[in-house]
């Protein structure tokens, strides 16, 4: 059976919001072109590129951005979804940001992107050095999932999950990384789904994906993994698999 290889990137592929390792990216670009691959990201397409150079997103079979409200094939936008945020959804946001104690803040609270909305407590012009800080001090006192867990108490119709270190991201219900599977096995039937991600805890934005895949069916595979190290250590063990048996099929 055909494996399908689905990524992704902020934490499974490349540090958080950085670019992706040398090492990493030449045996990377080699995965892509031999096996089908699909990136689905929370982040917008823009970040996509600053991370992921233009060899590995071209040798994708396709692109899933915004938490799937967003589909590219290289780069063609092929199709997205819109959504108006309910006013008092972004009130309550605005009053969370102010009232919360964390004092480093360094603007640009809110990313619209399509089909979400991303939040940031301390603000995306934040530096690398107050990430890793306001990081830290999240693990320790659970703002986020604070956050997480009133928003889904008074706005059901909204999903909300921690994005990667600073955010959190708010999409309508069912518009998470999970619309990703209809669509893949419209275009693959017979084939397996084998996906990669850093955040499949309970609140992370690689979960609902991760379980529509597990439900689907027992072939399938979704792999937690730490960091982009252990991602390229599982990947080189099924390369070496996938040639292996290459050989095999050769020599029979
Ligand atoms: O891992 C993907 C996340 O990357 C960013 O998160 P943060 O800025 O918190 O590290 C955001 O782009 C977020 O939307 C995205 O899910």
């Amino acid at each position: 059976m055909k494996t399908i290889y689905l990524f992704d990137v902020d934490g499974t592929l490349t540090p958080a919001r950085k670019q992706m390792e040398r090492g990493f990216r030449n045996f990377f670009s080699k995965f892509c072109k031999e096996f089908p691959v699909y990136f689905v990201t929370g982040s917008d397409r823009p970040k996509l590129d600053e991370q992921l150079p233009i060899e590995i997103r071209n040798a994708a079979e396709g692109i899933f951005t915004c938490a799937g409200t967003e589909f590219w094939r290289k780069s063609e936008l092929v199709d997205q979804r819109h959504h108006e945020f309910d006013k008092e959804l972004i009130s309550t946001l605005e009053r969370i940001i102010d009232l919360s104690p964390y004092k480093g803040r360094y603007g640009k609270h809110f990313e619209f992107r399509t089909g979400m909305v991303n939040v940031s407590i301390p603000g995306r012009n934040i530096p690398q050095e107050g990430r890793e800080a306001y990081y830290h001090w999240d693990r320790a006192y659970g703002e986020r999932q604070a956050i997480i867990k009133s928003l889904a108490r008074f706005f059901p119709e909204y999903t909300v999950a921690a994005g990667g270190q600073i955010s959190v991201d708010v999409c309508p219900k069912g518009w998470t990384k999970a619309q990703v599977l209809t669509r893949l096995k419209t275009w693959h039937p017979d084939c397996r789904f084998v996906f990669f991600g850093d955040k499949m805890g309970a609140d992370g934005n690689d979960r609902p994906l991760a379980d529509v895949i597990w439900a689907d069916s027992s072939d399938n595979q979704a792999i937690s993994v730490e960091d982009p190290q252990q991602t390229q250590t599982m990947l080189e063990s099924i390369y070496r698999a996938g040639h292996a048996e290459q050989l095999l099929e050769l020599c029979a």
